[in-house]
């Protein structure tokens, strides 16, 4: 039985919930139970605060985790990341109050930062050569400039929108972050790199197919060559006849940021009835 670290509850917790099932693990029944096994595939769920995830996958308390980049790099535990998940992004950057002059990074000599990241914000200053005073602290670090507690701060940027509506500015972003799976260097054992070995293979498929749909429509015979240099399909596409022999049906897969331009240019050369699925998995 592979045990995975995850989320409890916050940002990570959907996200993390979703992938799995979409990799086709299922849950006993997710209570808020610390530990809660899959009921149709050999892997159980720890339930942690973010903050614990890397300690608990270092010390083998849990095999893998799923947790941010941001606090694996903050808790410089022994872990490795095994792959990037593509969600919860964000990034940490400095930020300072939005009247100040700001010329570059030499502006936060001498200077007060709060942050929740003190590692991750040493590194950055000491290999910039900054001498700035790092002020820790844990939650609504946002607030500390405007009540005299720091000068600038060092937090997790998303929208943005937390700066503006506290009179900050990003000046510069120190580190981009995602939900990323991480394992320990201790040995598994046979049965236990076979499950993850499944799970990772799974999950590439899950994001694969992610940014991937499906699509289907008739196209008129006469215009078929048309339609498929139009389609960049991971091959050439699938073509099945109709009982109007005039007409067939099309069917390729192409990435979801080239659908709109496709299907405008199939629509300008005849193509009729597109419809576009998404993909659950793919396995190239
Ligand atoms: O309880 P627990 O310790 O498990 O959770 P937590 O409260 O420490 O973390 P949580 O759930 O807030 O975040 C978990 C992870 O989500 C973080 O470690 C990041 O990897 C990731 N993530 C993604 C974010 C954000 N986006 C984010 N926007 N974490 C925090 N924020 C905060 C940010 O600090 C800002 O104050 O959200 C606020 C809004 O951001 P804007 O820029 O969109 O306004
Ligand atoms: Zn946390």
């Amino acid at each position: 039985m592979l045990r995975i670290a995850v989320q409890s509850k916050g940002r990570l917790y959907e996200e993390t919930m979703e992938l799995l099932k979409s990799a086709g693990i299922k849950l006993v029944a997710v209570k808020r139970t610390l530990l809660v096994p899959s009921r149709n595939f050999p892997v159980e769920l720890l339930f942690l605060r973010d903050d614990d995830i890397p300690a608990s996958v270092a010390t083998g308390t849990a095999d893998v985790g799923i947790v941010g980049l941001n606090e694996v790099l903050e808790k410089k535990q022994y872990v490795n990341v095994l792959r990037p998940l593509g969600f919860s992004k964000c990034r940490l950057s400095l930020a300072i109050p939005k009247e100040a002059d700001y010329q570059g990074l030499e502006w936060f000599n001498g200077k007060k930062i709060a942050t929740s990241y003190p590692n991750v914000l040493n590194e950055f200053l000491e290999k910039n050569g900054i001498d700035a005073d790092t002020h820790e602290i844990s939650g609504s670090v946002e607030v500390a400039p405007g009540i005299g507690l720091a000068d600038a701060i060092f937090d997790i940027v998303s929208s943005g929108g937390t700066l503006v509506s506290n009179n900050l500015k990003e000046v510069e972003t120190v580190l981009s972050s995602e939900a990323v799976l991480i394992g320990n260097n201790m040995y598994l054992s046979d049965d236990k790199r076979e499950v993850l070995d499944e799970l990772m293979f799974r999950i590439e498929a899950v994001k694969t197919a992610e940014k991937k749909k499906y699509l289907l429509m008739n196209v008129p015979r006469e215009r078929l060559d048309q339609v498929i240099e139009i389609l960049p399909g991971i091959k050439s596409p699938t073509i099945l006849p109709l009982a109007d022999e005039k007409w067939c049906s099309v069917h390729a897969v192409l990435e979801e940021k080239q659908l709109w331009e496709v299907i405008n240019n199939l629509k300008n050369v005849g193509a009729e009835g597109i419809l576009v699925l998404n993909i659950e998995e793919m396995v190239i």
